[in-house]
């Protein structure tokens, strides 16, 4: 049985590397949402209608787990999806916790979408640690549409990431949290931006291990000296993805619609 992971568009295969990498025995199926990326900036009713749409696909597919790599459908919909679905759901974790745990300058960045930063579920984090540090946080539309497009590298992907990173640091920002699983595909930039002034975190690899934990957990964990494979679907432009897909993951993988 296959685990079913989403997303609003390519964002999620850097959780799919992260899971590859853990559990190269598991089948893998991924659905990018291009159709109707970006998530970021739509209401939290939208973003649950398209993720319970995709996850009805995917259960029909026959997967045994749900992962939501993507932090602003997690904020928007992992709640109603364990209330409406019996499988084990893991959702992507912002990374706050980490970086509170990491800062020295008691000033923390996170970068994630407007939809994560409004919702009920990021401010409750949020408040949990007010005491302890002063979290800025920061919405990077653009950082969605450069890797959507697959321009991870040249001067216009490093002005644009230059002009996030650097107001960051200037409040006194030492590690950066990146709250959107688009973004761990700039990481590069982003920490060449941020110099030794700021460590850059993401979650990628502690959800990979969440998803191991709950496999065990749930009896359901491939063991295999085989290796699994990963079918890709996209609601959007079938050959953009086939030609950014495999530059994102460095592996091969054929794309169906
Ligand atoms: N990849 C998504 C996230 O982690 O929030 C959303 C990107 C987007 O749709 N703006």
């Amino acid at each position: 049985q296959p685990i079913g992971i989403l997303d609003s568009g390519v964002g999620g295969l850097s959780v799919v590397r992260e899971i590859q990498r853990l559990l190269p025995a598991e089948e893998l199926l991924y659905v990018g949402d291009s159709a109707w990326c970006p998530y970021g900036t739509k209401s939290a009713e939208e973003i649950q209608r398209r993720v319970f749409a995709i996850a009805d696909a995917l259960i029909g597919r026959g997967c045994k787990m749900l992962v939501i790599a993507c932090n602003s459908a997690t904020i928007a919909a992992v709640e109603a999806l364990r209330v409406a679905y019996p499988l084990p759901i893991v959702g992507m974790e912002p990374g706050v916790r980490p970086a509170v745990e990491r800062t020295s300058s008691g000033v923390v960045g996170v970068f994630a979408t407007e939809a994560s930063i409004r919702g009920e579920k990021f401010h409750r984090l949020l408040d949990h640690h007010a005491d302890k540090v002063r979290v800025i946080t920061k919405p990077c539309p653009e950082f969605v549409e450069l890797v959507e497009a697959g321009e991870l590298v040249g001067e216009r992907a490093v002005t644009v990431v230059r002009s996030y990173v650097d107001p960051m640091l200037e409040e006194g920002v030492d590690v950066l949290v990146l709250g959107c699983t688009h973004y761990p595909f700039l990481r590069p930039l982003i920490e060449a931006a941020a110099g030794d002034a700021a460590d850059v975190i993401d979650t990628g690899a502690a959800v990979a291990r969440q998803v191991q934990r709950r496999l065990e957990g749930e009896g359901l964990l491939v063991v295999s000296p085989s290796r699994g494979g990963l079918r890709v679907f996209t609601t959007g432009d079938v050959a953009h993805w086939q030609e950014l897909a495999p530059r994102l993951l460095h592996d091969d993988v054929e794309v169906e619609s």
